[in-house]
């Protein structure tokens, strides 16, 4: 029998994605949430982490009766295997998404691409300093080929340690060296936990779980710093901009072009091909008052930061935008990208187009970018948009919503300039406890949560107890919704926080980027701790992905936890039917790394343990709690 459908104000907590998952009922278009309730209850097994696939002597599933597996292992080793093989899809998205970043530097370097260049010199040399390349005097290119060489080697084999480690206190790196989990090369952990996981090898669980975490790092330190650190040098550094968010970023009168997935590597072209004179007089010619972009997730984040480009939605935001009947086009890169939105587009005059050669989708329209054809290739795409604008049936739209104002644009230069130069004035804040610690929530949207209530109820808990928050990834979108991006939003801070961003006129909670972009807040935890000569652990510090659900969410809860960094969590990793990886990931790596996860679905719970943690850690410092 079929289920009766959850009410729209059960599963969100936003009037846009209600109206729309009503309209999508009303015309019989399914969508996630339909889907969940078809999957539910899910396999308890493999809820658990003990089911098995890693060969075919199984599968197998381990129960009471039948605690191991037809070669032998138990429930640890199991779910230890399947948890490393979890983190290690995520490390190698957002790596092989850096890789992409150092390919165009390739192009560039070679002279094999008109359409990127370098544009943040200043940043290139730095960075290059920052990781041993000799920058003084020397010509800009010559300096991108030796960057280039040694973030395609942080990818190998040969390294003893990836080049950011160079950004990570000595402290926390002789912890890594005492346990063994230095990140040596990206692709080179990730092969390993592939090999460590093959049946018959890693046998240990809590060895397992130590290269997971290895493994992670080479993602945090390695592969996504080099995509945040590139895509900067070649778009540009993130400054502070206003722009908006919601579906009502979506214009009734223009062609709406969403992009969606990742890498700014295809959205700015798409971005830069929407402002051609030429296409948008064909736009105009066609009916439209212009071509307007919007973003999708991440990729939606990376044109925020550096173009103030508006947000259309998260990833439960993704099916219902085209729902509004008002998009001709959905371009995407990877990852995050429902398969669904083949079929919702299908129900519309909607283009969708995929442009990666690792993520097609079947009934897509392929566009092959690469670094030397990507303006030209994204001059089609615009072209196909502004030609089904002519499609659109006007009966069909329905944009459910004005859009809310939000700032965006801090990345860790941007901050420091507003503070004058240094992060010094940030530590004096912390230590006089009007900042009292920081947090970064982060990560997804996931269905089996009202959307967004924890996303949104943990900020509005932790800025009131003077916790400054820094969003990335879908928490973005959630935060803007609810009127925290902007600087009146201190009126919903504690004193202490309202006073220092008040005077600096920044919102309480700070839009730092991308998923990727984590690396971001990695960084600053580094330069803080250096700053206050201590580890990372020793910061009152901590990070949280309330709503989570993608393999990359464990990676970068991983790293920050390896990094020294409390992480919260609103629902456990599939890890629940080991009890000795369960103790690990919430005790056991206190004594290792010194942080652990917690899982908590409450936000205001949730909240409460940051204060406990960042008072004890405050304490730690000598500071008033
Ligand atoms: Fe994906 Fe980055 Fe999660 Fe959003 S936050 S659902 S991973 S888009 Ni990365
Ligand atoms: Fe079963 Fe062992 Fe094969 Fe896994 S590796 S499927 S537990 S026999």
């Amino acid at each position: 029998m079929a289920k009766e459908p959850r009410p729209a104000e059960e599963l969100t907590i936003w009037d846009d994605a209600r109206a729309m998952i009503n309209k999508a009922r009303a015309e019989g278009i399914e969508t996630v949430h339909e889907r969940l309730q078809q999957q539910t209850p899910h396999c308890k097994f493999c809820e658990l982490g003990t089911s098995c696939r890693i060969c075919t002597m199984g599968p197998c599933k381990i129960t009471p009766k039948s605690p191991r597996g037809v070669c032998g292992a138990d429930a640890d080793v199991v779910v230890a295997r399947n948890f490393g093989r979890f983190v290690t899809g995520g490390a190698a998205g957002h790596s092989d998404h850096g890789r992409d970043l150092i390919e165009v530097l390739e192009a560039i370097v070679e002279g094999e691409t008109k359409d990127y260049k370098i544009t943040d010199e200043e940043k290139l040399r730095r960075i290059s300093a920052e990781i041993g390349i000799e920058t003084e005097g020397r010509d800009i290119i010559d300096i991108a080929r030796d960057a280039m060489e040694c973030f395609f080697a942080d990818f190998g084999s040969r390294k003893k340690q990836v080049s950011f480690l160079s950004r990570v206190p000595q402290k926390r790196k002789d912890i890594w060296e005492k346990l063994g989990v230095t990140p040596r090369g990206v692709d080179r952990e990730i092969a390993e936990m592939m090999h460590r996981t093959h049946m018959g090898c890693d046998n240990d669980a809590p060895n397992t779980l130590l290269h997971a975490a290895r493994t992670s790092l080479a993602d945090g330190w390695g592969g996504s710093m080099i995509g945040t650190e590139l895509s900067d040098v070649i778009f540009g550094t993130p400054t502070p901009s206003m722009s908006q968010a919601n579906l009502g970023v979506i214009k009734e009168d223009k062609v709406n072009i969403l992009v969606h997935g990742h890498n700014p590597v295809v959205s700015e072209m798409i971005l830069a091909a929407s402002r051609d004179p030429e296409i948008v007089a064909e736009a105009k010619a066609a009916g439209a008052a212009g071509i307007n972009i919007a973003g999708l997730c991440c990729t939606g984040n990376e044109l925020l930061m550096r173009k103030g480009i508006p947000m259309a939605g998260n990833h439960l935001m993704t099916e219902l935008a085209i729902l509004t009947g008002a998009v001709e086009a959905v371009v995407v890169d990877y990852q995050c990208i429902m398969p669904s939105l083949v079929q919702i587009s299908g129900c519309y005059h909607t283009r969708f187009i995929d442009t990666a050669a690792k993520a097609r989708f079947t009934g897509a329209t392929h566009f092959d970018i690469h670094p030397h054809n990507a303006y030209e290739q994204a001059c089609g795409i615009v072209r196909l948009a502004v030609e089904a604008y002519s499609a659109r049936d006007a009966s069909r739209v329905d944009i459910p919503c004005e859009p809310v104002e939000i700032m965006t644009g801090f990345s860790n230069e941007a901050v420091i300039s507003a503070l004058g130069g240094s992060l010094d004035p940030l530590v004096q804040a912390i230590a006089a406890g009007d900042i009292r610690g920081a947090v970064g929530i982060v990560g997804c949207n996931n269905p089996k949560f009202q959307q967004d209530s924890m996303n949104v109820g943990l900020a509005k808990e932790l800025i009131k107890k003077d916790i400054l928050v820094l969003v990335t990834g879908c928490v973005t979108t959630a935060a803007g919704k609810a009127g925290l991006l902007v600087p009146d939003a201190i009126e919903m801070a504690g004193p202490g926080l309202k006073k220092v961003c008040g005077a600096l006129g920044i919102p309480p909670v700070l839009h730092y980027g991308s998923c990727v972009d984590n690396a971001r807040i990695l960084q600053l935890c580094a330069a803080l701790a250096d700053a206050l000569n201590v580890d990372i652990s020793d910061l009152p510090v901590g990070a949280s992905s309330p709503e989570w659900y993608s393999e990359k969410a464990a990676a970068i809860g991983l790293y920050a936890v390896s990094s020294g960094i409390y992480t919260h969590l609103g629902h456990p990793p599939n890890i629940l039917g080991s009890e000795t990886v369960t103790n690990i990931a919430v005790s056991g790596l206190e004594d290792l790394v010194g942080a652990s996860f917690v899982i908590e679905p409450d936000p205001v719970k949730a909240a409460d343990l940051f204060d406990e943690r960042i008072k004890a850690k405050r304490k730690g410092l000598g500071l008033s709690e």
